[in-house]
């Protein structure tokens, strides 16, 4: 078995990070909706996350962000004019909603950009990607054809990476990527369990449980099920679970608010699931026939130790939990984790005494994406890879200290300190987000990969 790690793609948070309120059924974004954004602060706190995750020892990688405003969207939805400023002076005046949603810099969320498979998991060995199709919000629904173009650039040697194309975008197959997967093994390079989480069924008799909830639920269960026959899994090593609706209502959009898994753990809140027992119960199993003995250590925490609604509010399950050397692993967390009592209780005494494989604790200032409702864990896509399927990769998209000191002097230049609704129709921030992705393809290897730099092209 070929020795394989982790690589964590964190996306780097675009120039036009901003809050609008996108994203029913998320409470931070609502709660933050109108706030004036900070740009160059978040890309800064990212490229910090990172800095010191690849200084924990943890292979970092990076995703660059997607070009906003999307003027090939705003062309798809009628806007029209001479030069790309009239089309956004058009959209500004006759739909500030649209032009906001086509603005949103939310590909920096990329936990929601796919679901990969390694190498080890599939029929034909090469890692498998699905770029998710994000259809419950327009504003994400239109990440795919970009996340497609930079994962092919990324991931391009077809011997051993496949890219296949979103699965059909509509709410019976509804996809977020690997924000509702975790995989479960002894260690990176050995097979993995899989788990997917979806909170509706698309189809048939019980498709109309979607209405269970008052907040929407995001993923089918018949997308995860696509995938898994897609990325030629072994059915056998596959769970799936049910979201609890009283989740999705309490704020859980996704399954990484209240859930993470790392190698052999498993951290999750004890309402994450319809029947969180039996499903835990099945994963165990499996993992015993996987790893013939091995044991999944469960850490399951209870609504009494921290209600769902302090859950959501720190964002505790939405930290990394991160192998940092043999049987050891740090999670890294939200700062506002050590704000809220219970939270800090339950993680004090989870270090305590040294027992649990998690020995470090590592808070984190995440605050602009945070009002969005992305924490650390939303801000990076897990892609476990051999050493040759690494030395595959253009080398610059590999982040080491050059790559720090690099795009950190990049964001000083390029970055508005502030942004506000109003500023999104300036043909400036336009210009001034093209320049900058620009330099950054160059940067890190890509070629060209945005709409902007096809001459006369326009696809979204
Ligand atoms: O899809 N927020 C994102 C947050 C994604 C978090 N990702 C994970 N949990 N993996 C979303 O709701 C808000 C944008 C705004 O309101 O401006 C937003 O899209």
């Amino acid at each position: 078995m070929p020795s394989a790690r982790e690589v964590n793609f964190d996306g780097l948070v675009g120039p036009t990070h901003n809050y609008a309120g996108l994203s029913v059924g998320n409470i931070a974004s609502v709660k933050h909706s109108g706030a004036v954004s900070h740009p160059r602060e978040a890309a800064l706190q990212g490229l910090a996350k990172m800095k010191y995750l690849a200084d924990l020892g943890v292979t970092q990688a990076v995703l660059p962000p997607h070009e906003r405003p999307s003027i090939a969207t705003l062309r798809t939805l009628g806007f029209t004019g001479p030069n790309d400023a009239a089309i956004l002076r058009a959209a500004a005046r006759q739909a500030p909603q649209l032009l906001a949603a086509c603005s949103s810099a939310s590909g920096m969320w990329t936990a929601n950009a796919a679901t990969v498979t390694p190498s080890s998991d599939t029929t034909d060995g090469r890692v498998h990607f699905t770029p998710a199709n994000l259809v419950s919000k327009f504003h994400r629904s239109i990440e795919s054809p970009q996340t497609s173009r930079t994962l092919r650039a990324i991931f391009r040697d077809q011997s051993r990476f496949v890219v296949h194309p979103p699965l059909p975008a509509n709410f019976a197959l509804g996809d977020e990527g690997a924000a509702n997967h975790t995989r479960f093994a002894p260690n990176h390079g050995s097979r993995g369990l899989h788990f997917f989480v979806y909170g509706h069924l698309g189809l048939g008799p019980g498709s109309t449980s979607a209405r269970a909830t008052q907040f929407p639920s995001r993923q089918s269960l018949e997308a995860s099920e696509a995938i898994r026959r897609c990325h030629q899994m072994n059915d056998k090593f596959v769970c799936y679970a049910k979201q609890h609706p009283a989740a999705i209502d309490a704020g859980v959009f996704h399954n990484d608010v209240v859930s993470v898994g790392n190698e052999n753990v498993f951290l999750h809140h004890e309402r994450a699931f319809v029947k969180t027992k039996v499903v835990v119960d099945e994963l165990r199993r499996r993992y015993d026939t996987l790893t013939r003995g091995s044991e999944l250590v469960v850490i399951t925490v209870s609504e009494r130790r921290i209600p769902l609604a302090d859950a959501v509010r720190s964002y505790l399950f939405n930290s990394q939990l991160v192998t940092t050397g043999r049987e050891r692993m740090a999670l890294i967390a939200p700062i506002d984790c050590a704000e809220v009592p219970k939270v800090k209780n339950f993680l004090d005494g989870l270090i305590a005494g040294g027992k649990s494989p998690v020995r470090e604790i590592h808070h984190f200032n995440l605050r602009e994406s945070m009002r969005n409702g992305g924490g650390p864990a939303c801000l990076r896509l897990r892609v476990v890879l051999t050493n040759s399927e690494i030395a595959a990769l253009p080398p610059q998209v590999l982040f080491t200290d050059a790559t720090y000191a690099q795009l950190s002097a990049w964001v000083r230049k390029h970055y508005r300190e502030t942004l506000a609704a109003g500023d999104l129709a300036d043909p400036h921030l336009l210009e001034e987000s093209r320049r900058a992705l620009d330099e950054l393809t160059q940067l890190l290897g890509l070629g060209s990969i945005y709409p902007f730099q096809s001459a006369g092209a326009h696809p979204t």
